[in-house]
């Protein structure tokens, strides 16, 4: 089997949230794989100096700043993208965010805000991409879910609950749009040292209980995030469709 399978070379690739953490190690992975690179995020500042580090890296990169929670806007960066750029191949829908407290204190604005971002920004950003890829044929569509699509931990109740909703839709896309060719999965992370879980890992309780909880005894590295995400994106993925990858040291495999 040659390793062409698992090239990107002359593919495009849109990665949401890619100023930082697992978005910016995925948009790292798929470029060293050969894929062009589009990344997006709402903060310009951060999203160039994302930019610059990839450049530095040798990779093709154009930062394209825009609120996914926003559909027109999201619709006219995606036609933006396809006129200025050329065709999306591949979308990673990277976006999220995380509120923590239990459901009974929980402000309505902070859930809006959670589903928004973490649920809403996919279904914009994958409709407004799919009208491009459905006559080609042909596309990618990876959602970022989480361990938190099968399970629940105290007081992460919304975030649980948008995470469960990306499983779900991603079947849904793969059922809506596998017969015009596009190849819709899920990569779900376990725990990964991240801004967004800055809080828990500098918290010596919940570190000492996740790495007790995880059959490989530590936190992932978004780095190896990386291989699952360009096999997706792939060739080698090309019947693979609705399922989701859980990248999680074991976590979900154990009580
Ligand atoms: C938490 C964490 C988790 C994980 C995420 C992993 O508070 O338990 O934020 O939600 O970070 O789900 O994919
Ligand atoms: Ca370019």
């Amino acid at each position: 089997m040659s390793i062409e399978l698992f090239s990107l070379a002359g593919r495009r690739a849109l990665i949401t949230g890619a100023s930082q953490g697992i978005g910016l190690a995925l948009a790292t992975g798929l470029g060293r794989a050969g894929a062009s690179l589009v990344i997006n995020g709402r903060d310009v500042a951060k999203l160039e100096a994302a930019s610059d580090g990839l450049r530095d890296k040798g990779l093709d990169v154009r930062a394209m700043a825009f609120d996914v929670t926003d559909q027109a806007a999201t619709q006219a960066a995606i036609s933006r993208i396809e006129v200025e750029e050329g065709p999306i191949d591949i979308l990673v829908n990277n976006a999220g965010m995380q509120r923590r407290g239990p459901l009974e204190s929980f402000a309505a604005e902070d859930w809006h805000a959670i589903l928004r971002t973490n649920l809403d920004s996919v279904f914009f950003t994958s409709q407004a991409v799919a009208r491009h890829m459905i006559p080609r044929g042909r596309g990618k569509i990876i959602n970022i879910a989480s361990l938190m699509s099968e399970v629940a931990r105290y007081g992460v109740g919304p975030y649980t609950a948008s995470k469960g909703a990306v499983k779900n839709l991603t079947k849904a896309m793969c059922t809506d749009w596998a017969r015009h060719g596009l190849q819709v999965n899920a990569i779900g992370p376990g725990y990964f040292a991240t801004p967004l879980n800055k809080a828990l890992s500098e918290d010596a309780t919940f570190d000492q209980w996740l790495r007790q909880r995880t059959p490989a005894g530590r936190w992932g590295k978004v780095e190896e995030l990386q291989g699952t995400a360009i096999f997706l994106a792939s060739a080698a993925a090309d019947f693979v469709n609705g399922q989701v990858i859980y990248v999680d040291g074991g976590i979900l495999a154990t009580i």
